[in-house]
């Protein structure tokens, strides 16, 4: 078999904090990786670890089936994928982008590489560098079918939580951004819970051990919510909107009668407001839904 045929070659384009934990741990799993990062440099402590440096992007691609990416955007992708020697080292390749991007620039690089030979999976990582390779790590994966398969046993080396979410390319970012959307969107409640400690006396510390300890509880909720959007039978069973309505008055009274940011409790006020409007107070929380859709 070529060498860059064997599937115990695999490359990595792009040795930051992410990519080099990427490669770090193909190269502990007895891969044969090839490396290239824009600044030579950061590939040192890797070749020392027995990974191979190629000498420039078409080597690093030639060098294996399998070519990982994992840089900045995808702008820095597109600037190091450039070139005729490096277009022509694509053919008969398949490409794994793990860099975070847009639906746009999944759907944009899948024309792309499609066009040049290479098969394309678009992928979201949604894990720290030192949570790589942990049975809990989540990816998300898009993109051909038969393409994901055949890497998968690759991929699975990066996370235990492989989420492939269907043959669209560009479905793994856009979850990737619905993940983002919730995780700022808590993180900003937490800030202002922070504050509310700050006032009334309790450490941030504490508070974020109840919401570590609390997180089970609530992804059940949101699950349970999210059955119940689909479904779109809003009748009230666990949470009717009208509780959360006084709740989100008290977080906001509270905020102001303590001088505290009133931001993000204005906010909520705002849309269960709405929802009151609509007239589904006494429908499941999950009835906001149809504030955001502006749909009565
Ligand atoms: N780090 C994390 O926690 C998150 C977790 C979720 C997924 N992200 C995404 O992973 C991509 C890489 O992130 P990173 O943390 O490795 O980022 P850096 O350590 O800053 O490394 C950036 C690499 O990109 C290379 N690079 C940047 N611009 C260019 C360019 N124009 N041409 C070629 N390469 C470029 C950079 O090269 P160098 O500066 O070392 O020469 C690094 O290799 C990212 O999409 C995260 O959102 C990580």
């Amino acid at each position: 078999m070529k060498k860059q045929d064997d599937p115990k070659n695999v490359s990595v384009l792009g040795l930051g904090v992410m990519g080099a934990a990427l490669a770090r741990l193909l190269v502990k799993e007895g891969y044969r990786v090839t490396v290239w990062n824009r600044t030579p440099e950061k590939a040192d402590t890797l070749i020392r670890e027995g990974a191979v440096r190629a000498a420039n992007v078409a080597e690093a691609i030639e060098a294996s089936p399998l070519v990982i990416i994992c840089v900045h955007n995808y702008q820095a992708t597109n600037e190091i994928l450039k070139g005729e020697e490096v277009v022509a080292a694509l053919a008969g390749k398949t490409i794994v982008q793990l860099t975070t991007g847009s639906p746009q620039d999944a759907r944009e690089s899948e024309v792309w590489a499609n066009q040049n030979g290479a098969e394309y999976i678009d992928g979201a990582i949604l894990a720290t560098p030192a949570q790589m390779g942990s049975p809990d790590t989540i990816i998300l994966f898009s993109g051909k079918k038969d393409a994901y398969e055949s890497v998968k046993g690759v991929l699975k080396i990066f996370g235990g939580k492989l989420t492939y979410l269907g043959e669209k390319s560009s479905s793994a970012s856009a979850m990737d951004l619905a993940v983002l959307s919730y995780t700022y969107g808590a993180a900003l409640g937490f800030f202002h819970g922070v504050r509310i400690g700050e006032v009334e006396g309790f450490q941030a510390d504490v508070f974020g051990q109840i919401i570590a300890d609390f997180s089970p509880t609530i992804g059940g909720f949101i699950k349970y919510e999210s059955d119940v959007i689909q479904k779109g039978d809003f009748a009230a069973t666990e949470s009717a909107i009208r509780i959360s309505i006084e709740a989100v008055d008290r977080l906001l009274k509270t905020a102001q009668e303590s001088g505290i940011n009133t931001e993000f409790p204005r906010f909520a006020s705002s849309i269960f407001q709405q929802a009151k409007e609509a007239g589904y107070a006494d429908e499941e929380i999950a009835a906001l839904i149809k504030v955001f859709r502006h749909q009565k």
